[in-house]
């Protein structure tokens, strides 16, 4: 077992997502800043590795739908948690937008992340693509985060066990801290993961970290053989908001090992007691129509087309706004040729996305790739990176016609752009927190702004705006559900639909 200074011994290391990935993966992000607050103190003495409670999709939740600034939510948890690492999920080169951002921008994030209370960095990207992880990494190294890059897991062709040994040798070679399996679609199943690790513990040095959700109901035997293959720090989500969708239940895992050599060393005990202030939060959440109890259920579709479970609801909802049901199966079956088309990308947030609007318009089209969109033009354009295996040359005809394709890494093309937005948003932001927002978020950053200047003018009237807030909050919520996802989280999306739920992604 690695003796580095970020994991001891020989215990199995615990991340608890409960802050982040679980509600994101069940409750489409809607845990408040409120929620978590009283189990804090709890949840500082149970001795987790790191607690993942920023980033992903959380950021823009809390502007969009919250009114409240991650920033403030960064430094409140940072504050309650004085004892544990507070770790966040980072989309390289894209920080947590829909697009590349230059190079000053994801210096100040990371910056700004880490002197706001953020420990531990996970930077991931869609492609595997290492230079859009190179300049987030260095950042986080600099300005003293643990640097923990990750290998986006997939299956394909090009994307055999040797591809993530070399993946993990590079990374390590660029100062990875920690190294990250990234399953966000629970594909690693159970003997893959016992091989996968086993080899990894051979030939790297660096601590290896496996994050999974329980979607095929795999997790927990994944997690079993990956710690009996020496993986060092796994992913669990507190059981009120554990399995399903999200991370496997903590305390499932931490009874399992109890008295193994490999023993979490965490207390049953204290981790129920914060599990019964989250059963709470999950029963309303549920209520308030954020928490689909199919979020629970086995997805066997995920174990048999290898595609993540999240894409499988968003089609349906594609499907169904274009009354198309019935090319369901059609759509089912185009999804493995484009994939292979644009050279397998790892489906997670944007490539899910963008590989699946791609094939339902092949499909109801009536001819593949009569109607291309945007971000498939820009994947074959090298837009996002270098892709993994090699494109189809006649579909990227069609997709780009005679455009370049872009060799050097993307951010390469990028302007410095820290002081244009600066200026851009101009009074608006208070700080340059806010700048950063605005960054990632245009729009939804200058409302969230603007409100707050008006309740600041006038806060006799924020009572009643407190009010106006729950009751469009409750009826919203009953139209949202959570496992309906769209292209609407993507720029100048194509096919948004009114009734989806853009905040839930895979990641
Ligand atoms: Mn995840």
């Amino acid at each position: 077992m690695a003796n580095t200074p970020f994991v001891d011994g020989k215990k199995l290391n615990i991340t608890d997502t409960i802050l982040r990935d679980a509600h994101q993966s069940q409750a489409a992000t809607r845990m408040r800043t409120e929620d978590m607050l009283p189990a804090c103190e709890t949840l500082d003495k149970i001795g987790f590795w790191s607690l993942e409670c920023w980033g992903g999709a959380t950021f823009d939740t809390c502007m969009r739908f919250l009114d409240e600034d991650p920033w403030e939510r960064l430094r409140t948890l940072r504050k309650a948690l004085p004892n544990t690492r507070l770790q966040m999920l980072l989309r390289g080169q894209n920080i947590l937008g829909y697009r590349n951002y230059s190079d000053d921008v994801v210096d100040r994030f990371c910056k700004k992340s880490i002197e706001n209370g953020i420990d531990v960095v996970r930077i991931f990207d869609a492609l595997n693509d290492t230079r859009n992880l190179m300049q987030a990494m260095k950042c986080v190294k600099e300005y003293g985060g643990v640097c923990e890059p990750a290998m986006s897991y997939t299956i394909s062709p090009v994307h055999d066990e040797q591809y993530f040994i070399d993946l993990a040798m590079k990374l390590e070679d660029m100062g990875a801290d920690v190294i990250c399996i990234k399953d966000m679609a629970n594909l690693l199943l159970p003997m893959a993961a016992h091989s996968l690790v086993s080899k990894l513990k051979e030939r790297v040095k660096t601590p290896i970290h496996l994050h999974t959700h329980n979607t095929t109901g795999t997790g927990d035997m994944v997690y079993l053989m990956a710690t009996l293959a020496g993986v060092d720090i796994v992913d669990c989500a507190l059981s009120p908001l554990g399995n399903g969708t999200a991370q496997p239940a903590t305390e499932s895992l931490v009874a399992t090992l109890s008295g193994h050599e490999r023993d979490t060393g965490l207390d049953l005990e204290i981790l129920s007691e914060a599990a019964k202030h989250f059963r709470v939060v999950a029963d309303r959440l549920s209520e308030e129509g954020f928490r689909d109890p199919k979020v629970l259920q086995v997805d066997t579709n995920t174990l048999i087309y290898q595609v993540p479970g999240g894409m499988l609801s968003n089609l349906i909802s594609q499907l169904k706004d274009a009354k198309a049901e019935d090319r369901y199966y059609d759509v089912m079956a185009e999804i493995p040729k484009v994939r292979k088309e644009f050279g397998y990308p790892p489906l997670v947030t944007p490539t899910s996305q963008i590989v699946g609007t791609q094939a339902v318009m092949n499909i109801l089209g009536g001819e593949r790739y009569k109607m291309v969109t945007k971000e498939s033009k820009g994947l074959m354009r090298g837009e996002y990176g270098q892709l993994p295996g090699p494109v189809d040359a006649a579909v990227q005809k069609l997709c780009i016609g005679d455009d370049e394709v872009i060799e050097c890494r993307p951010a390469d093309l990028l302007q410095p752009e820290i002081d244009r937005l600066t200026e851009e948003i101009g009074e608006l932001a208070r700080c340059e927190e806010d700048v950063l927002s605005y960054a990632l978020f245009p729009q939804v950053a200058e409302t969230f702004f603007t409100n707050r200047q008006r309740k600041d003018a006038n806060p006799a009237g924020d009572e009643l705006i407190a009010v106006i807030t729950a009751a469009l909050r409750a009826y919203s919520g009953v139209a949202a559900s959570p496992l309906v996802r769209s292209m609407g989280d993507v720029p100048s999306a194509v096919s948004a639909s009114p009734g989806s739920n853009p905040m839930v992604r895979n990641s």
